[in-house]
């Protein structure tokens, strides 16, 4: 800090790794020219750019959002106000005027998680959880696979324990179609085509029963692998109706149908030799014959593995004492089948004991808030009634236009990128927004939801700002005091929602001291401001739970406190109640008017579209979006490397310079993610928005393109 001004960004010691390019380029972030000063009023057209907009002053902006709410407020309600968020800081304080919409009466709000929606949709119901944070593991574990994720990337802050594990003399596998960081420091790497994965780890799951590698007794023990199926319902046989924890199981020493948890019982993995085999059958039955499906054949087939590179993967993560599964919020999450090739995977860990121990897990990026309590810094409108119908993110411009969630007058987007992160940009964001009457975009810089609001308000920046984050991504809670100056007249989400809602008589949820906001927070977990102020960072994993193992001793958080391999939850959803591998309607496999399957990545020089337009961070890894493009395929285009290319599809174009490499598999594009349609072109003009999906997953990594020469 210099005169009110960050000049240097250093790492804390509650950090273990020295800050990485993203916290250096908080430097840039602050004193960039291109942060916004003051509110920008729409005077031309939407859509165009920076030059269609004219800067007002502070009363007037809030003069005009005060007559557009009164005007959704007048023509049918609250519920014609819709609130979006994003991944922003992921601080505390930034959703206040959601909170004023809720004392309004409540808003219209969109449904679907565009990050780690497999997550919920997979590993959720079989776990009973999502809090599953292992990452404090992963140095003493064996083997580790990292599937469809790029942790050297993606998770910097604590990619040296992957380095220790090795060092340890631990194995780590990468499953990737494209050699990224993490495959480059892997003793293993697969290629699968993308969307395959629920196809591969089913053939992993046959190896792995074929060769007898499972552990019956924590399957008997933790896990409803012995629970019976009816087959003529297709679904559990239970002693009561709607009460899923009285499962039924074969006992081995009497050969009965008794209650699974009746005293003494030794549970059989199979109706098979039983006199029940006509009747019933068990969900681990089930499961070995999905896998069964799965010879080396049909997963060459499906995802283009050969049998020898999955059944030792299989067969090493199986016999490993400590084995761990990465998933985080990893790209293969981010395909039509995703939901299900989470749970598969969860499958394989449970089927091989590796759940439950020192050194095991599958692993979710959660954070401190998984961990120890946290509290809602606003006090919430108790009675207030949001529209019960929300908006499914990858289908808001049908939403908005058929007026499926009512009639929309009004919109507030903050901390998100909409228009440049969610899929099929053009015929999604870009058209809803186009149709609504009045939308305010708050934000630090000039980007393309920018382009498509009404009204842009500048925000301040980390380190600007009073803030406090105790989330769902990072472990450590930590707080940041305001100590630089804002640049021209930006403020904060509280303090424009405060300004707002002074016009509305409501002013008084939002105008303590931050400081009170920030107890809220942070005096449930059991932390005094008092000592954050002055220790800045709490971890609530080393330091408040240092010994805390996810799923300890195999008991797990569903209601039968077993995992679960059936789920009725997907059954009544429409899918199969075991996982199964479902091929992407937009796969390679199924031919179609584009050749290309095309896959996302992060780069180490932005979390999204935020950084990727500092310099500091542009000139790290160039100017312009790489697009990777397997040699063979290249040279049939007659493309080289540096040459300007574009990739495209029915939705739309995205513009960007050749890598070309053997290190990818032939028929694989790689797209950058991040890059905008306000400095550059946003890979989202081509992403498959397919919906709904099992768990409403983003289906950005089921795309199928062309590349040609020329942009
Ligand atoms: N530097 C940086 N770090 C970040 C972020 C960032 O933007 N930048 N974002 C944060 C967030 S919100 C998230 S969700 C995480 C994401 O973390 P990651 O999942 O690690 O990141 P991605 O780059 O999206 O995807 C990783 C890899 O998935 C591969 N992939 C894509 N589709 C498939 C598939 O179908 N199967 C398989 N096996 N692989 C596939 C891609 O080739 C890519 O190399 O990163 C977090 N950390
Ligand atoms: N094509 C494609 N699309 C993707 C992905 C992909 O890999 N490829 N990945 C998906 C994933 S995993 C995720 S998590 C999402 C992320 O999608 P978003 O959450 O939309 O991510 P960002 O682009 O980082 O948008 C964050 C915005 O918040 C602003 N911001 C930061 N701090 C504050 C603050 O304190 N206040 C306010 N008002 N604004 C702030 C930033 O300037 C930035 O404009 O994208 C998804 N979309
Ligand atoms: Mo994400």
């Amino acid at each position: 800090m210099r005169d009110g001004k960050v000049v240097k960004v250093e790492g804390g010691e509650v950090n273990e790794s020295p800050a990485c390019a993203r916290g250096f380029a908080r430097v840039e972030m602050c004193n960039s020219d291109q942060r916004l000063t003051k509110p920008l009023k729409l005077v031309g057209e939407k859509g165009k750019g920076i030059d269609q907009y004219k800067e007002i002053e502070w009363d007037e902006a809030i003069d005009l959002i005060q007559e557009k709410i009164q005007y959704a407020l007048d023509n049918g309600g609250s519920n014609t106000m819709l609130y979006q968020g994003g991944s922003g800081n992921f601080s505390s304080l930034t959703g206040a005027f959601n909170t004023f919409i809720g004392w309004l009466g409540g808003g219209t709000s969109t449904a679907g998680n565009m990050c780690c929606a497999g997550i919920d949709g997979g590993l959720t119901p079989v776990f009973g959880s999502r809090s599953q944070l292992v990452r404090h593991q992963i140095a003493k574990s064996d083997y580790i696979i990292a599937w469809g994720n790029n942790p050297v990337n993606s998770m910097t802050g604590y990619f040296a324990r992957f380095q220790e594990m090795m060092n340890n003399g631990g194995t780590l596998c990468t499953i990737d179609p494209y050699y990224s960081e993490t495959a480059d420091k892997s003793q293993e790497w697969i290629q699968p085509w993308p969307g395959s994965d629920s196809a591969l780890s089913l053939g992993m799951i046959k190896v792995i029963l074929d060769e007898g590698l499972q552990k019956d007794d924590f399957l008997k023990a933790h896990t409803t692998a012995p629970c019976l199926i009816d087959k003529a319902t297709g679904v559990s046989f239970l002693a009561k109706d709607d009460d899923e924890t009285s499962y039924q199981v074969i006992d081995s020493k009497t050969n009965q149908i008794v209650a699974h948890d009746a005293s003494g019982v030794d549970p059989l993995l199979t109706t098979e030799g039983t006199d029940f085999a006509d009747k019933y059958v068990t969900e681990f039955d089930l499961v070995k014959a999905e896998a069964a499906k799965w010879d080396a054949d049909a997963v060459k087939a499906e995802t283009d593995v050969d049998f020898d590179d999955y059944a030792r993967i299989a067969r090493d993560y199986a016999k490993a004492k400590h084995g761990m599964i990465i998933q985080n919020m990893g790209g293969y999450q981010r395909t039509e089948n995703g939901s299900f090739a989470t749970a598969i995977q969860c499958y394989m860990a449970l089927i091989c004991g590796h759940v439950g121990h020192e050194g095991d897990g599958v692993y979710d990026a959660t954070g401190s808030a998984s961990l120890v309590k946290s509290g809602s810094a606003f006090e919430a409108n108790p009675d207030a009634k949001p529209n019960s119908v929300k908006i499914p993110i990858y289908k808001f411009g049908d939403y908005v236009i058929d007026e499926t969630a009512g009639k929309i007058n009004f919109a507030w987007i903050t901390c998100g990128n909409p228009v440049a992160q969610l899929p099929n940009s053009n015929d999604n964001w870009k058209k809803g927004l186009a149709n609504i009457p009045f939308v305010v975009k708050v934000d630090m810089f000039f980007n393309s939801t920018c382009m498509w609001s009404d009204l842009v308000l500048p925000v301040t920046a980390l380190f600007e700002t009073p803030n406090i984050t105790h989330s769902v991504r990072s472990t450590v809670i930590q707080i940041s005091e305001a100590k630089v100056t804002p640049p021209g007249e930006a403020k904060s989400d509280l303090e424009i929602t405060r300004m707002v809602a002074e016009r509305f008589g409501l002013d008084k949820y939002f105008n303590e001291d931050p400081d009170v906001y920030i107890k809220r927070v942070i005096e449930p977990a059991g932390i005094t401001l008092e000592d954050l102020k002055e220790r800045k960072g709490i971890d609530a994993l080393t330091e408040l739970n240092p010994d805390f193992i996810a799923y300890k001793d195999g008991e797990f958080l569903t209601k039968t406190k077993k995992a679960q391999f059936f789920n009725k939850t997907w059954v009544d959803a429409g899918y199969e109640g075991i996982a199964c591998h479902h091929r992407p309607q937009e796969s390679i496999l199924n031919g179609g008017k584009y050749p290309l399957a095309s896959v996302q990545r992060k780069t180490r020089n932005q979390v999204h579209t935020t950084f990727k337009n500092l310099e500091t961070m542009l000139c790290m890894d160039g100017h312009k979006p790489t697009i990777t493009i397997n040699a063979e395929d290249a040279a049939e285009r007659g493309i080289a490397t540096g040459d300007a290319v574009t990739a495209f599809n029915d939705r739309g174009e995205h513009y960007g310079v050749a890598y070309v490499t053997t290190h990818l598999k032939k028929g694989v594009v790689v797209l950058e993610n991040g890059w905008d349609d306000a400095w550059a072109t946003s890979s989202s003009n081509l992403t498959n928005n397919a919906y709904p999906t099992l768990g409403s997953v983003h289906c950005c990594n089921s795309t199928m393109i062309d590349v040609k020469k020329g942009a």
